[in-house]
Parts: structure tokens; sequence; C-alpha cells
């Protein structure tokens, strides 16, 4: 997705830094200016404390904290009104980690942005798409800034499951309705009133769906970025 919304704002005339935060990405898709693995890489520090993937991503994280400081004097380096900061693909490992906080914090809470990834296999069922949101929420209540909810890979979807999916993501009833019809999904469990306090506290947001594929969707990405930042003023050159 960083890949494909920096091709995008380019074509837009926008310019836009691209930061990879993932010190354990092998290959990265896209040219990177700002990268995480200058400072610390994934295979060093499982070589270096002796630990195993998922350990050393944890510490990782922690170290990254550490160096936020130092990421963010780069970061101010650069004359561009965009930064695509592209963390790291475990989402527990930026949603639960305190580190978290601390790079978010560094980098400019203000100007800040999350970007949460719906994955279209997830959203495909009702009941999966209710695990989705409450994950989705459980990001948005860790972090506590503007939030655009995305649906990637929407090339994967067809036309008719879009629309069912982007239905459910504006209406909780109609999402409601659709679980009580499916027949593998307990439902003893499931209230309406749960549905109605995620909208309630607001974490019940519509879908956009965006695809690096196609390269669709990232104009409603844009205009959500800036309906929080600009007041819906389009920073695009004439
Ligand atoms: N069909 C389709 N495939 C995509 C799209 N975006 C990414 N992919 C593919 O999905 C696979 C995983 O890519 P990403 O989801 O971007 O994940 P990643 O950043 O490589 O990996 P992590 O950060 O570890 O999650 C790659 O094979 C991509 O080519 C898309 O919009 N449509
Ligand atoms: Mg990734």
């Amino acid at each position: 997705m960083v890949r494909a919304f920096h091709e995008w704002m380019v074509t837009q005339g926008l310019d836009a830094v691209t930061v990879n935060l993932d010190p354990g990405a092998d290959r990265v898709p896209y040219e990177v200016d700002i990268d995480v693995r200058d400072w610390i890489r994934l295979s060093e520090v499982m070589e270096e404390h002796g630990l195993g993937p998922n350990g050393a991503q944890v510490l990782a994280a922690d170290l990254l904290a550490m160096k936020a400081g130092e990421v963010s004097e780069v970061m101010e380096t650069f004359r561009t009104g965009y930064f695509l900061i592209d963390t790291p693909g475990q989402m527990e490992l930026f949603t639960f980690r305190e580190s978290s906080r601390v790079v978010i914090d560094a980098f400019g809470r203000e100007d800040s942005a999350l970007v949460y990834l719906n994955d279209p296999a997830l959203v495909k069922t009702a009941s999966g798409m209710i695990s989705s949101v409450l994950l989705s929420a459980t990001a948005l209540f860790r972090h506590v800034i503007p939030f655009v909810n995305v649906l990637s890979k929407s090339d994967l979807l067809s036309p008719e499951e879009l629309e069912t999916i982007v239905k459910w993501s504006l209406d909780p009833l109609e999402l409601y309705d659709a679980l009580m019809q499916d027949a593998a999904t307990p439902k003893t469990l499931l209230d309406v009133e749960f549905f109605k306090s995620m909208e309630t506290i607001g974490v019940y947001r519509k879908l956009l769906p965006v695809s690096s594929e196609a390269s669709t969707g990232f104009e409603d990405v844009y205009s959500q970025v800036q309906l929080t930042f600009e007041g819906g003023d389009d920073l695009r050159p004439d």
C-alpha cells in the first residue's frame, strides 16, 4: 500500500516521503527514504540476543522506541507534506507495545493518522467482519489518533462482495441481519446492543476499498486525510 499510495500521490503532484518501520522486512517493494533497518535489523537482534523471530520483534520494537528521536530528526531534514509510514506487518507489535506510543509521540502525534488495513478474506463473512471491527477498535483505542478505515486488496473481491461489505460498514444493523442469516455463526452471544455501542463510541466507520494492484481507492483515502487535517482543503497543486 505504501508503494501504490506513494505512486498515486506523485501522479497527483503531491510529494511524500516513505518510511519503513519494519526491522524484519526482507524486501521492501518501494524506494525507502527513511529505513529503520539503518538502525535496527531483526536478524542482528536475533543473533546478538539469542532470540527467535517473535522475541526479536518485541525487543526490536522496544529498541525502536529508544531510537525514535533519532529517526524523527532524520524526518525533519525532509521538506515534505506527508510521510507514509509502513509499520511491521504483525499488527499486535504496533498495537500492543508501549513503544509505538513513544514512536507516535516522537514523530508528531497531532499530525498523525492511523491507516487500518482490513483483510478482504476476513471481512467477506459477517462474523469475520465483526472480528475485523473489533481488531480495528483495539488499534484505535490504543492510539487515539485519527483513523482511516481501509479495505485493502479490494481487487480480490467481486463487485457484489465489495458492495455488501461497504454496506455493512455503513450500517451495523445490516451486518447484524447478515449475521443472523449466517447459519455457521453462533448467535446466542451476540446482541444488537453490541453493534449499537460500537457505533456510538465511533469505531464503526465506513470502509474505504483500496487496491494497490489496480491503484484504486487512494483518492478517498487522501480525501479523508485532508478532511481530518485541513478541514477538507485539497492541497494538490492546480
Ligand atoms: N491482489 C492484490 N495483492 C496485493 C495487494 N497489495 C499487496 N498485495 C500482495 O499481497 C502480498 C503481501 O503483501 P502485503 O500485504 O503488502 O504485506 P507485506 O508488507 O509484504 O508483509 P507484512 O508487512 O509482513 O504483512 C504480496 O504478495 C503483495 O503483492 C493488492 O492490492 N491486491
Ligand atoms: Mg509490510
